[in-house]
């Protein structure tokens, strides 16, 4: 089995936050980036991701004993603080730790991307902690999902400071809602289980899921309007967005059978992994100045 702090923080589950991230540094970077910035923003951003994973993990032992291993990056009650092979007086320190790690070297980037980290750090501790819980409250749990990916994203252009668009950066937040919300119904059985009462378990699987609808006529709408009016880094961004939205969404709707959803995590985490990837080498090949924008 993988190591204690491995299953604490969940390195593979961040892949949800890094796409984001990865997307504002790619088609923010230019030959003028400070490949130090790059350095000091991946150490705040793997920190930010530990600190808030790890708050999780403790905040939801309770629950994470009963899950089957399905739908997820790995089984949750093998997690430590299930187990017990973490105490909360370790983990709270090193929450301590990695918070302070993480605004450090967000400091080190800018003043806009050490903002956005002290939210994003916010945001991951009401989300999963007392008293808000954030993730156990219909329609927040969505907002901060949301607004963590929408933070990653500017953070991420930040860095190298060029296309920070209002509406694609809107509507990249839209997108990260309704990324999120087929997890939820997938989670459906689980949280209700526990008693928690998610968007999907308020609503109902089924209501929540209606609201992909809408919300991808308005990605579809916003990205259009990007495409036609930005550059060329803009536009294929959008193309790529509104397409895997596409898939995605009809995909959902498929597997939606008799009130339930089993969507294999790998129809987030491949993707995801696969475009985070191609935005970092876009990104390093900018600075290096071995490609130009058309
Ligand atoms: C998983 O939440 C944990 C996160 C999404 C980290 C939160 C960080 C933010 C910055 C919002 P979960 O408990 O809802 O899902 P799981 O059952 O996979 O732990
Ligand atoms: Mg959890």
């Amino acid at each position: 089995m993988k190591s204690k702090y491995i299953r604490m923080v969940r390195p593979v589950a961040w892949i949800v936050f890094l796409l984001p991230f990865s997307l504002g540094f790619g088609i923010g970077a230019t030959k003028n980036t400070d490949p130090f910035h790059i350095i000091f923003a991946l150490i705040a951003f793997a920190s930010w991701m530990s600190f808030s994973f790890m708050l999780n993990s403790l905040s939801d032992k309770d629950v994470d004993k009963f899950h089957d291993g399905r739908a997820k990056d790995m089984n949750l009650s093998n997690q430590p603080f299930v187990t017990g092979e973490i105490s909360e007086k370790t983990a709270l320190y090193l929450a301590l730790i990695l918070v302070i790690i993480s605004l450090f070297f967000a400091w080190l980037v800018n003043y806009l991307f050490f903002t956005l980290f002290i939210i994003a750090n916010i945001i991951g501790y009401i989300y999963s902690m007392p008293p808000t819980r954030f993730k156990t409250k219909p329609i927040t749990d969505i907002l901060c999902n949301a607004l963590a990916a929408g933070a990653a994203l500017i953070a991420g252009l930040s860095i190298g400071g060029t296309n920070m668009n209002l509406l694609f950066i809107i509507g990249s937040f839209i997108a990260a809602s309704v990324f999120y919300i087929p997890t939820v119904v997938t989670d459906y059985d689980f949280d209700k289980k526990a008693g928690l009462t998610t968007s999907a378990v308020f609503f109902g699987p089924k209501k929540i899921l209606m609201a992909l609808y809408p919300l991808t006529f308005v990605i579809l709408a916003i990205f259009t309007f990007v495409f036609l009016t930005t550059n060329f880094e803009l536009k294929i961004s959008s193309l790529i967005i509104i397409v895997y939205t596409l898939i995605f969404v009809i995909a959902s709707n498929i597997k939606f059978k008799d009130g339930r959803l089993y969507a294999h995590e790998n129809w987030i985490f491949v993707p995801f992994i696969l475009l985070s990837v191609g935005y970092f080498i876009y990104g390093f090949l900018k600075i290096a100045d071995l490609i130009g924008i058309p």
